[in-house]
C-alpha cells in the first residue's frame, strides 16, 4: 500500500523494538492484524512481541537509562528537538497513516502529528527548566534545596484514539527528564506506533542512545499485566477506560509504584442564555462529532438554557445534516468510521437504552449501511440521571438537556462520575467566573467560549474523579516523571538540630 511506503512499513512488521539489535526478528509469535475501519479490511500485520523480547527490551532500556541520566538535560533536549524536526518532515505521511488506521479525518490525523511536534518543542524548552526550589533553613549557615532526578524506565500504555500524540506527551517530557520509555500501544493501532518508532530511530541511530524509546506490541492481557506489575518500572502512564485504569491502579499500587491515569470522560458544555451561537454551534459540532466521538474530551452532554433551547436545537440539527461522512483520507469528509465492530455494537446498545429510557432522538441514531464501521452523528433529548447518559459510549452521541438557573446547570454538570473537560458559552463574566470558581465545574479542564476537546499541549491535561487524576503534557506535568530530592547542607562547622532539639553528650574533662 502506497501510504505505508514512506514510513518503511511492510506487509508483516516486527512488533518489538529495543532488543539487542534493534527490531526483533522473531517470527514465531502470533500476528496482530491492523484493520482499516473505513473498509473493515486488513492493512498489514505485526508479529506480536514475545516475553523474551520484553525481557531484552527491559535490559537494554535499563542500560541506556544509566547513561542517558548522565547526559545534561539541555543536551537531551537537543535530541528531542531533532526528533521534532524528523516529525515535521514526516507530518503528511504519518498524518495519512493515523487517518487510515484510526479512521479519524486527515485534518485530525495531521493535527495529531502537530501535537507531537508541539510537545517536542515544549520538551526542548523544559529541558532547561527542571527547576528545584531553595528554601531558607531554620539553622544558621545551612542551605536547603530540592533537586529533581529521573525516575528510570517509564511504561506508557496508549489508546487507539490518540495513537501517537499521547505517547509523545509522555515520552518527550520523560526523555528530557532523563528517563527511558517503554511503549505498549493499542493493538488496534500497531502500524502508527511502528512508524513513530522508525522516525525516532532515524535520529537516535546517530547517537549513543538508541534505546531511550522502545516498543512492544502485544494483544495478550497476561503480558500487559506482567508489564504493569513489573517492579523495575517505577511509573506506568495509562490512557484508556476507567474500568481498565482502575485495574492498573490496583496492580501498580500493590507494588507501591506510581501511575499517571488519563481515563474516561463525560464532558459537558453549558450554553447560557445570551451565548453567541455562532461560536457555540461549531464548537459543539467539533466536540461531539470530531474523531467520531472517540476522544476522551468528546462533548457528550449539552446543558442548554431553556430560553434558547429551540433555537439551538434547530441550528444544531441543520448543522448535523451538513456533516460529510466517509473515507477519512478524503479531506472533504468531516467524520470517518468508528474503530471497529465492537464500537458499533456499543453505539447500537446505547441507542437501544436511550429508546428504552424514553429518550427522543433529534438526529441520527443509525448504523450506516456501507462497508466499514460508520454510524450517524446522533443528537438525543435525554435526562442526566439515565444510566446510558452517565456512561461513556465512545461514539458520536450527544445528550441534550435544559436548565433554568446557572446553579442548576452547574449541579447537573457535576452530576457525573467523570470530571475531565468542560465548557461554558456565555458573554456574562459573572457566570463565566462562577463556572471557573471552586464552586463551579469540578473538571480538570474548564473552558469559556471554546469547546471541551482540542486542548493545547501547553496546559496540564487531565481530569478528576473517575477520569483518573493524572496530569500530562505542559505546565508542571514534568514532575510526574521525576523523583524529588530534598537536600540540607551544613556549612557552619557546628552541628545544630532542627526544631531546637538539644542532643549533646556531656563533655568530660
Ligand atoms: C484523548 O482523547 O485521549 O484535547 C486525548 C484533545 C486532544 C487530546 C485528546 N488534544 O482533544
Amino acid at each position: 500500500m502506497d501510504i505505508l511506503k514512506p514510513l518503511q512499513l511492510k506487509n508483516k512488521n516486527s512488533g518489538a523494538y529495543g532488543v539487542q539489535n534493534g527490531w526483533s526478528t522473531s517470527t514465531k509469535s502470533d500476528e496482530i492484524i491492523s484493520y482499516n475501519p473505513t473498509t473493515g479490511e486488513p492493512i498489514a500485520s505485526v508479529y506480536c512481541a514475545s516475553l523474551s523480547d520484553y525481557e531484552m527490551i527491559i535490559l537494554e532500556s535499563q542500560k541506556t537509562f544509566l547513561n542517558w541520566r548522565k547526559l545534561p538535560a539541555p543536551q537531551r533536549g537537543e535530541i528531542i528537538r531533532e526528533i521534532g524536526n524528523a516529525l515535521r518532515k514526516n507530518k503528511d505521511a504519518l498524518g495519512n497513516l493515523i487517518s487510515l488506521e484510526t479512521g479519524k479525518s486527515k485534518q485530525e490525523g495531521d493535527g495529531e502529528v502537530q501535537e507531537m511536534i508541539d510537545i517536542a518543542d515544549f520538551a526542548v524548552g523544559q529541558s532547561r527548566m527542571l527547576y528545584g526550589k531553595t528554601m531558607p533553613s531554620e539553622r544558621p549557615d545551612h542551605r536547603m534545596m530540592e533537586q529533581w532526578h529521573p525516575l528510570g524506565m517509564i511504561g506508557v500504555i496508549t489508546a487507539f484514539n490518540f495513537p501517537v500524540a499521547v505517547w509523545a506527551w509522555n515520552a518527550f517530557i520523560a526523555a528530557v527528564c532523563g528517563d527511558t520509555v517503554i511503549w505498549k500501544p493499542s493493538p488496534k493501532t500497531p502500524l502508527t506506533a511502528i512508524a513513530v518508532q522508525t522516525i525516532c530511530n532515524s535520529v537516535l541511530e546517530k547517537t549513543e542512545f538508541k534505546n531511550i524509546f522502545s516498543l512492544w506490541i502485544t494483544d495478550k492481557n497476561e503480558d500487559a499485566k506482567k508489564f504493569v506489575s513489573d517492579i523495575r518500572i517505577p511509573l506506568i502512564s495509562f490512557t484508556g477506560s476507567t474500568l481498565v485504569g482502575r485495574q492498573i491502579n490496583e496492580m501498580v499500587s500493590k507494588r507501591l509504584g506510581k501511575t499517571l491515569l488519563e481515563l474516561s470522560g463525560n464532558n459537558a458544555i453549558i450554553v447560557d442564555k445570551a451565548a453567541d451561537l455562532s461560536l457555540a454551534v461549531p464548537a459543539i459540532l467539533f466536540g461531539a462529532v470530531g474523531t467520531a466521538g472517540q476522544r476522551c474530551t468528546t462533548t457528550r452532554r449539552l446543558i442548554v438554557h431553556e430560553s434558547i433551547y429551540d433555537k439551538l436545537i434547530t441550528a444544531l440539527t441543520t448543522a448535523y445534516k451538513k456533516i460529510t461522512i466517509g473515507d477519512p483520507l478524503d479531506k472533504k469528509n468531516l467524520m470517518g468510521p468508528l474503530i471497529d465492530k465492537e464500537a458499533v455494537d456499543h453505539f447500537k446498545k446505547s441507542i437501544e437504552d436511550i429508546k428504552k429510557a424514553g429518550g427522543k432522538i433529534l438526529f441520527g441514531g443509525n448504523v450506516l449501511n456501507r462497508p466499514g464501521f460508520f454510524v450517524e452523528p446522533t443528537l438525543v433529548e435525554a435526562e442526566n440521571n439515565w444510566d446510558v447518559v452517565q456512561r461513556e459510549t465512545f461514539a458520536p452521541i450527544l445528550y441534550v438537556m435544559k436548565f433554568k438557573t446557572l446553579d442548576d446547570a452547574i449541579a447537573l454538570h457535576n452530576r457525573s462520575h467523570f470530571a475531565l473537560s468542560s465548557a461554558i458559552f456565555t458573554p456574562n463574566v459573572f457566570n463565566a467566573e462562577q463556572f471557573l470558581s471552586a464552586c463551579g465545574s469540578d473538571c480538570g479542564i474548564v473552558n469559556v467560549n471554546i469547546g471541551t476537546s482540542g486542548a493545547e499541549i501547553g496546559g496540564a491535561f487531565g481530569g478528576e474523579k473517575d477520569s483518573g487524576g493524572g496530569r500530562e503534557a505542559g505546565s508542571d506535568a514534568w514532575k510526574s516523571y521525576m523523583r524529588r530530592q530534598t537536600n540540607t547542607i551544613n556549612f557552619s562547622h557546628a552541628l545544630s538540630l532542627a526544631q531546637g532539639v538539644q542532643f549533646e553528650i556531656e563533655k568530660t574533662e
